[in-house]
């Protein structure tokens, strides 16, 4: 049996529990309509995007037991992050064993902190281990600090530590625009596309419209604009845009083809890149050395389908 039709297989069974992350934007690319009712965010989809992966294990050779597993060996999370971006890990179970089994993964966190599923329970083949978004509700009260997360299943159980910074403690690589403050001219409402997202620090497109980027509201019409304001000055010299880029949805096809890089400076925008005739999922734009306190993408064409604004990050540096 194939992965996927395995993994879809075990979406139908609804063997996992929690809130579902996400409706996903379905429907034809209509005619040209005479009235604009808001229209699908993007082409047919036979099935949702996946919410779970399951893939061979990446441990080699049977340990002959089941283990949880985890997506990074720990988090670092901004007190105060807009919970319609909420930070995620990628928690899940390993079968070491020779044979397939249905396996329960509890996943308990240090309060006030909240994780999205108290419990997965799937069908696990020998040799696989299976993946889902953990998504880390963090409550504006929750104080600095370190807040475990435990994964068990059995006796077997993994700590990942999730630690609470503040904005300006948080390890963001030199990207001055990780978790700051995003305004979008517009946000299409057929399914999960937050503004928040394109600075969550999350590149992939994959899952889309389940709120790992951003789609405007107004197709066919431009420019869109997406303002991130940086909390204080910086010195900016370069921009990074992701646009959707899947095999499902090329970005030669759904991205984003042309628009404007620009930064305010003394409360005056001003351009200081202009991308044009782009057919990958990210561009860099450099640019001299300009003290900012906000960005703006200002959104000129798209590649055609449905022409809707579609990025799923932005980092300036
Ligand atoms: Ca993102
Ligand atoms: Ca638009």
């Amino acid at each position: 049996m194939n992965r996927h039709r395995l993994a879809a297989g075990i979406l139908a069974l609804g063997l996992l529990s929690g809130p579902v992350v996400a409706a996903v934007a379905d429907a034809g690319e209509p005619p040209e309509p005479a009235v604009r009712t808001p229209e699908p965010a993007l082409a047919p989809q036979s099935q949702p995007e996946p919410q779970v992966r399951l893939r061979p294990s990446r441990e080699r050779g049977r340990t002959g037991r089941i283990t949880p597993v985890a997506g990074a060996e720990r988090l670092q999370v901004p007190a105060g992050v807009d919970p319609a971006c909420a930070p995620w890990i990628e928690a899940g179970l390993r079968n070491g064993g020779g044979k397939a089994v249905y396996a329960d993964l509890f996943a308990e966190i240090k309060p006030p902190l909240t994780a999205s599923r108290p419990m997965i329970s799937s069908y696990l083949p020998a040799g696989y281990e299976l993946g889902v978004k953990l998504l880390i509700g963090i409550p504006p009260e929750a104080p600095l600090g370190e807040y475990p997360l435990t994964l068990r299943t059995g006796s077997e159980s993994l700590t990942v530590p999730i630690t609470v910074v503040d904005l300006a403690g948080l390890d963001n690589g030199g990207n001055v625009a990780l978790r700051r403050t995003v305004t979008a001219s517009s946000a299409h409402t057929g399914g999960n596309y937050p503004a928040c997202s394109v600075v969550d620090g999350d590149r992939s497109s994959d899952g889309w419209a389940g709120g790992n980027g951003w789609n405007d509201a107004t197709s066919r019409t431009w420019p869109d604009t997406l303002d991130i304001t940086l909390g204080q000055e910086r010195t900016l010299s370069r921009v990074d845009l992701y646009t959707i880029d899947t095999a499902r949805y090329p970005a030669s096809t759904y991205g984003l083809r042309d628009w404007d890089v620009q930064v305010r400076t003394g409360g005056q925008w001003q351009t200081v890149a202009e991308v044009r005739g782009n057919t990958s999922g990210v561009v860099r734009s450099d640019f001299a050395p300009v003290s900012a306190d906000a960005v703006r993408i200002l959104t000129r064409a798209s590649n055609g389908a449905n022409d809707f604004s579609r990025v799923i990050e932005v980092e300036a540096y």
